[in-house]
């Protein structure tokens, strides 16, 4: 799932050896490059299963639910569970809150509050959102539920004991002053890479490197400020070097059909060698590690979190779980995002295989990320649409969301959402499709038979051609929800709509009614049956309006195995009373919206202006040790594998000194020959990992947006003139 990227835990800490990898390759081809599979999932589908469980990525619970979430999640697993039940497969539907981890005790700090009112918080926000777009979820738990603390710490236990577990020592960071050991998220420094202050211990965000906490430079703490030093801590790690001999075949070989982009994540993390990964954390906030001499240790959020899933089952389910987790005839769906993909794909099969006796995922259809108006949704920029704000601003518009949401869905790449197209879909497609068609059935029906169905006549070939075209929408649904394709499932059901439109604007029996008034009754009859169909191939995508309908058209339950029928509504059947299905949405309403998000933006900008505040003084001594000078750049080019590094050579005025800046992202070398710059002349030299040693530091002036302007003099002074 899209996750509040800033807090998250990232998903590299702590491992052993090589580091993972950061950047993903896609190979689009994987399914048919490979020799065909001996036990694919295709012949997994022919295997007689009983029952699915459906289970979607659980939330942190330190944040509330935005659009992200929704598309690349809880809306195409609410369209696959909502299909099997009405097709009558028993099936069940399992999330919660994820509510340990870092990120939960950052949130808690900053606040001045307790972990636990954090995630109290947040999961009543998040419970509500899903239950408001109908996110029909069978059971929605919590991570901080008694189940789950036993349920996780026998898990845990159960592989201690098999010896399932690597134990090791390794030197982490500790905060002296606090008396902690610290979180990769609670230590800050210099980026090694492109230098930026702030780079936290797993990453820089300002570069996008994925870092452990020993290469930042001046590390501190964020609890304390202090500087944190290292000291030994045992671990409990997952090998899943071990573990690769089978996964790979596992994925590669039998689900050489999952989808591209998670078939290839699982590519490249295999192609690294899979690394063991530790699953206990040094932190007062989580499940306990259960055996002696871990006191201050807890399972790492990422091993307790999937765990949610069965404990969840366990908490809907007490007397029959083990049947949804440990029979052979289950099949198990996970839907995430593709941020959560090793985990889901790699670790969690790792543990529940090493556990035994556990059902094994059969498809983990992972969607890409939403991005925002072009840009990254992030909930530390509030670059988002939340659910409970949406709501309030477009308040019973919760289909037009699931709609909107669907149709542009990241399924095989990141997708965009922008106002317009929100509107336009709407405007385009919900009203002028779908609910014209039901509006013109409906209304021509309380014009002309006082609102009740009419008899049929003979169907006349153009009936028939109609009806042949809607016969075929039933089997398509089916192999494209299947498939997971509900991008295409959803254009599917709305070309049903688009038949009828065609129907009644080829018929015209506003026209026909005042020269063969019997024909219309066939035109309206067969229009009606269309409706109800609609009712029915929507229900799975925007179930608020197909019970609208339903309650339009007095129908009953839908049900799957009745879609393409033209006796849904028999002849003398009453309907109930027609209202507009969707309604238009106006410019002034997505340009509020817009506004809104401008007004983030500009917000954010200022924010960052006020953030940058004066440092605390220092004494004019302390001044007048720093040695600025000004240089002449006589060359400037890349370094080949840095991509974030310039390499200057700068007339000093004795001589040529080498400096190395991070400003490549923001300076062709050669914009920057012939400049004069300011630098620090003082400063003892610095050898990056290359060999290459920088003599000084460039000044450059930071924007609010982070770009970096280099420090020039107004008018040009011989080289090595001092700053001052
Ligand atoms: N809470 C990460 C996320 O929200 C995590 C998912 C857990 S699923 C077991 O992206
Ligand atoms: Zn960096």
């Amino acid at each position: 799932m899209c996750k509040s990227e800033e807090l998250s835990e990232k998903s590299v800490p702590l491992h052993i050896g090589k580091r993972a990898p950061t950047h993903f390759v896609t190979f689009s081809d994987t399914a048919g490059a490979l020799p065909l599979p001996l036990n694919s999932s295709k012949a997994n589908m022919e295997k007689n299963y009983k029952r699915t469980l459906v289970t979607a990525a659980l939330p942190y619970a330190n944040g509330g639910v935005h659009i992200g979430h929704l598309a690349g999640v809880y809306v195409p697993a609410d369209i696959y569970v909502r299909y099997l039940r009405l097709r009558g497969r028993d099936v069940l539907y399992i999330c919660g809150s994820d509510e340990h981890g870092v990120p939960v005790t950052i949130r808690a700090r900053k606040e001045g509050c307790t972990p636990q009112e954090v995630v109290d918080r947040y999961d009543k926000i998040i419970r509500d959102s899903f239950r408001d777009f109908g996110i029909s979820f069978d059971y929605y738990g919590r991570t901080t539920s008694d189940t789950h603390a036993h349920l996780a710490a026998d898990f845990f236990r159960h592989l201690y004991d098999k010896g399932e577990f690597v134990e090791k020592e390794s030197e982490q960071y500790y905060d002296e002053q606090e008396h902690t050991f610290l979180a990769d998220r609670y230590i800050t420094g210099e980026c090694p890479h492109c230098h930026a202050e702030g780079a936290y211990g797993d990453q820089c965000e300002k570069c996008g490197t994925a870092l452990s906490p020993t290469e930042l430079i001046h590390p501190k703490s964020t609890i304390s400020g202090s500087t944190p030093v290292l000291r030994k801590t045992k671990h409990w790690y997952l090998p899943l070097d071990k573990h690769q001999a089978w996964l790979e075949p596992w994925i590669t070989r039998e689900h050489a059909d999952w989808r591209s982009n998670v078939v290839g994540q699982c590519k490249s993390w295999f192609d690294m060698g899979l690394q063991p990964r530790a699953v206990s954390r040094d932190l007062d906030w989580g499940i306990p590690v259960p055996v002696e001499g871990a006191e201050g240790k807890v399972l790492y959020v990422w091993f307790d979190a999937p765990i949610g899933y069965i404990s969840n089952t366990k908490d809907l389910r007490p007397d029959d779980w083990e049947l949804w987790w440990k029979s052979e005839d289950t099949r198990l769906v996970h839907f995430i995002g593709k941020d959560n993909i090793v985990f889901h794909c790699i670790v969690f099969p790792a543990m529940l295989k090493a556990h035994g006796g556990y059902v094994l995922p059969d498809n983990v259809p992972a969607n890409e990320f939403l991005n925002l108006e072009d840009d990254k949704i992030s909930t530390s920029r509030n670059w988002a649409v939340w659910l409970h704000e949406y709501l309030v601003d477009l308040p019973g518009k919760q289909d037009v969301l699931r709609y909107v949401l669907t149709a542009n869905a990241p399924e095989t790449k990141d997708n965009n959402f922008t106002w317009k197209d929100f509107q336009a879909r709407n405007n385009n497609e919900l009203v002028a499709v779908y609910g014209n068609f039901v509006n013109r059935a409906l209304q021509l029906t309380r014009k002309y038979y006082d609102g009740v169905v009419p008899a049929p006549g003979e169907w006349t070939d153009f009936d028939r051609q109609t009806i042949s075209e809607f016969n075929g929408v039933k089997a398509e649904l089916e192999r494209l929800i299947e498939a997971f394709r509900f991008r295409d499932a959803l254009k599917e059901a709305m070309n049903l709509a688009r038949i009828g439109n065609k129907y009644l604007a080829d018929s015209e029996p506003w026209k026909v009614i005042k020269t063969d008034p019997e024909r219309v009754k066939t035109i309206i009859h067969l229009s009606l049956q269309l409706a109800a169909n609609l009712a029915i191939a929507f229900e799975p995508f925007l179930p608020f309006s197909s019970e609208k309908l339903r309650t339009m058209l007095a129908m009953g339950a839908p049900r799957w195995d009745a879609l393409g029928s033209t006796d849904l509504l028999p002849a003398g059947h009453s309907l109930g009373t027609p209202e507009l299905l969707f309604e238009k949405i106006e410019d002034e309403v997505v340009e509020a919206q817009v506004q809104k998000l401008l007004d983030t933006k500009k917000a954010n900008e200022a924010a960052a202006y006020r953030a940058n505040e004066v440092k605390a003084d220092i004494d004019f001594s302390t001044f007048e040790k720093l040695d600025i000078r000004v240089g002449t750049v006589k060359a400037c080019e890349r370094v080949p594998k840095m991509k974030k590094l310039l390499k200057f050579t700068i007339a000093d005025g004795l001589d040529d000194r080498t400096i190395v800046s991070g400003i490549a992202q923001h300076y062709e070398p050669e914009q920057l020959v012939g400049k004069q710059v300011c630098f620090i002349a003082n400063l003892p030299p610095r050898e990056f990992k290359n060999g290459l040693v920088s003599e000084g530091m460039i000044l450059s002036a930071v924007n609010h947006d982070g770009a970096l302007s280099v420090v020039t003099v107004d008018r040009e002074v011989l080289p090595g003139s001092e700053v001052g």
